[in-house]
């Protein structure tokens, strides 16, 4: 899929695999543990290597003892990836969603998002958080990761640019569709 740019070109489309991605941070959508699990978290530690695993474990014992919030992100190096930094997020499990979900997958962006405006970081990358272990019906998390970003960028000069990386192909076409963008 070529990459298809929204916002004023600040938010950018692709498909592929997210710790391939050379921008300043990339969003791990994790686990309140921050040890890690499967899904992208997997893919990110593994490619990464132990250092991330390192600082998140700092982290949990300086910063949050009994695990990262649900909606809460916090920032550590990034290993051996190409990018600089990631940013753990906890999205919310689908419960149905009458649990809070939609605002604690807003929250996940956001807060994200002010993390790498503190960091002064110009690119971030995220994952399609709570769409795959964590049940979340895409469609939903298509326009609530949108809205989010837009709002944040709506009155914010940094991050300057954001990407959306879809897994699969049909993934991203699929959130455009959603957003009648196609
Ligand atoms: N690059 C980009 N996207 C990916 C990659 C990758 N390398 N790998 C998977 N995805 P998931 P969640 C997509 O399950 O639903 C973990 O065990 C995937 O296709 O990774 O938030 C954590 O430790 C899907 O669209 O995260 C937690 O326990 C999206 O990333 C739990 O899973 C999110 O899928 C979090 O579940």
């Amino acid at each position: 899929m070529e990459e298809k740019k929204l916002i004023n070109g600040r938010l950018i489309i692709v498909s592929g695999d997210i710790t391939r991605m050379t921008c300043d941070a990339i969003v791990n959508a994790a686990n309140s543990s921050l040890m890690g699990g499967g899904g992208v978290d997997g893919a990110i530690h593994r490619a990464g290597g132990p250092g991330i695993l390192k600082e998140c474990k700092e982290i949990r014992k300086n910063r949050y003892p009994d695990g990262l919030p649900t909606g809460e992100a916090v920032a550590t190096g990034a290993g051996n990836l190409p990018a600089h930094h990631v940013i753990h997020t906890v999205g919310p499990v689908w419960h149905g969603g009458n649990s809070g979900e939609s605002e604690k997958l807003s929250r996940c962006y956001r807060r994200s998002l002010e993390e790498a405006a503190k960091l002064k970081l110009k690119s971030i990358a995220f994952p399609a958080i709570s769409t795959g272990i964590y049940g979340y019906p895409k469609e939903n998390a298509a326009r609530i990761a949108y809205n989010a970003v837009y709002n944040f960028l709506d009155s914010a000069d940094l991050p300057q640019t954001v990407y959306f990386v879809f897994y699969s192909p049909g993934d991203a076409a699929l959130f455009m569709d959603v957003m009648d963008l196609r």
